[in-house]
């Protein structure tokens, strides 16, 4: 074995590959179905790409692909090249509308690789099964150029829920459009296709509004801690959401109200119905700040501020938050709840809230965000809504590890790497059915983070588990396969240069 023997009837070198083994290849998160066929598909420096010519969605994956490729090994593979390249293998992109938008399948033989898949979404999810079974490193014994030898067979896969997301608290403390940028890279790579951004907090307002600019201005001149704080401009939100929509993420925007409010009120404080003008707040207490739920402007306002976001907000969901509202009186609370839903409508997005918003009246298309009160979760689903599941003592990524963790919280328990994966979102949740539920979601908070390497500790091993819970079928989820596949991402962790938290639960390379 390894070596190249030149065929007597063919000038092409026909390559002799030691055997492979698909199915241990680092997935993360697994897919449906993996058939190792033990031999190897070949990327060197005559493997092409081609996308059907009429297709601009797969073109762009084509050079997504050929972009990703070119990181790891150097090479240009050309997209739809020609003779002139000499080419003697192909990655075949294609779409099979039968199937569901997100679901592919890729059959890999020495000669090509196929990928079949419902839409373009699908098939850059295959890209993602690609670049994880691409091996580390090159063989170089194989022929006078390097090879990366693809391991051969076939690869079945599919979503288990729509909603796979993660969600960053950039107002407890700013993140740049450059750390947010990174974070979506990796979510990408895990197949997450959400990232909800809580863009408002009482420590800060981090988005411009044109029509209200003291918001930004003052409510985003600090944060947790007494830093200098900071927002996005419009344009640099639209530059968010237009490289999240890239990798197939959508940007989920919350304005959390009517409490969660004190930098906003600081800004205006007529939105405040106490009468008084509060101060800039840069501590961690929650749920002593609220709108006045019984004045006009105050819709007025929001209305403003619903408007100009859904504007730059391609997606179809308006987070309202809702949360925590302990100076806001239950009746001031469901008759805000029930004035605000009409305006997320008439902008044309659902409202999304955290559990407590469903004991208002809402409209069946408005969803739930369960975190704490699973009652409050039933109460949704009494009223037909879907729920999306972030269950505190299991899908909060700033919980410690730990009790020996030095960043982090653990009002809802300590999380280590195997409590984070090991639970089954479909019966978490006592009176919720599979079909209620819209997806699992992460969130970071950041009281305790204000660096891109301190928000990296936090979500990194766990937002791979989170991931595989939202994708992978619970009958192929499981521990002892999980922490070997996440010992393997060790070297993507280590390309790319993220701070993981390096859990002894692990054997990590
Ligand atoms: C609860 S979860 C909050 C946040 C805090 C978080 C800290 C939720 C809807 N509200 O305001 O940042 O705990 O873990």
């Amino acid at each position: 074995f390894l070596v190249v023997t030149a065929c007597m009837e063919e000038k092409r070198p026909q390559i002799v590959y030691p055997e492979t083994d698909l199915s241990a290849s680092p997935f993360m998160p697994i897919p449906d179905e993996v058939v190792p066929t033990g031999d190897a598909f070949g990327i060197d420096r005559h493997t092409g790409i081609y996308a059907p010519a009429a297709d601009g969605e797969l073109l762009e994956i084509a050079d997504y692909l050929a972009d990703r490729l070119q990181s790891r090994t150097g090479l240009r593979l050309p997209v739809n090249g020609s003779a002139e390249n000499d080419i003697h293998r192909a990655i075949y992109l294609n779409t099979d509308t039968e199937k569901g938008p997100e679901d592919y399948d890729m059959y890999i033989t020495r000669d090509s690789l196929l990928i079949n898949a419902g839409s373009a979404a699908g098939a850059f999810m295959a890209v993602q099964t690609l670049r994880q079974i691409l091996p580390e490193t090159a063989n170089d014994t194989l022929a006078e150029f390097p090879i990366w030898a693809v391991p051969t067979g076939k690869i079945t896969d599919a979503p288990e829920f729509a909603y796979r997301g993660s969600m960053l608290d950039v107002a407890r403390h700013f993140f740049s459009v450059e750390d947010v940028k990174k974070y979506i890279d990796i979510m990408a790579y895990y197949k997450m296709n959400v990232l909800h951004l809580g863009l408002t907090n009482d420590q800060g307002w981090r988005i411009e509004i044109k029509s209200w600019p003291l918001l930004a201005e003052v409510g985003g001149s600090t944060e947790v801690g007494g830093g200098p704080g900071g927002y996005y401009t419009q344009e640099e939100y639209k530059d968010i959401v237009a490289y999240a929509a890239e990798q197939f993420i959508t940007i989920v925007p919350e304005v959390d109200m009517p409490g969660h409010t004190n930098a906003a009120s600081v800004a205006y404080p007529f939105l405040n119905g106490n009468g008084k003008t509060p101060e800039l707040y840069t501590g961690t207490r929650v749920g002593f700040s609220t709108w006045d739920a019984r004045k006009d402007t105050v819709y007025s306002f929001i209305d403003d501020v619903v408007r100009e976001i859904s504007a730059i907000t391609p997606g179809p969901y308006f987070h309202v938050g809702g949360d925590e509202t302990h100076v806001t009186s239950q009746s001031d609370y469901i008759y805000f709840m029930e004035r605000v839903e009409p305006i997320v409508r008439k902008y044309g997005k659902q409202m999304v809230g955290w559990d407590e918003m469903a004991i208002a009246k809402l409209d069946s298309s408005s969803i739930a965000q369960f975190w704490a009160s699973e009652e409050n979760a039933q109460k949704a689903v009494a009223q037909g809504m879907k729920v999306i599941l972030s269950p505190a003592k299991k899908a909060y990524l700033d919980m410690q590890y730990d009790s020996l963790s030095p960043l982090g919280l653990h009002w809802a328990g300590y999380i280590p790497v195997d409590t984070a994966y090991q639970w089954n979102p479909v019966s978490y949740t006592a009176g919720l059915d599979r079909d209620d539920i819209l997806g699992v979601e992460a969130p970071l908070w950041s009281e305790t983070i204000s660096e891109l390497s301190e928000l990296e500790f936090l979500a990194f091993p766990r937002l791979s588990g989170y991931a595989e819970l939202a994708w992978s079928k619970e009958e192929n989820r499981d521990w002892e396969s999980y922490r070997l596949r996440l010992a393997a991402q060790a070297p993507y962790f280590r390309r790319m240069e993220i701070n993981y938290y390096k859990s002894p639960l692990i054997p990590w390379p």
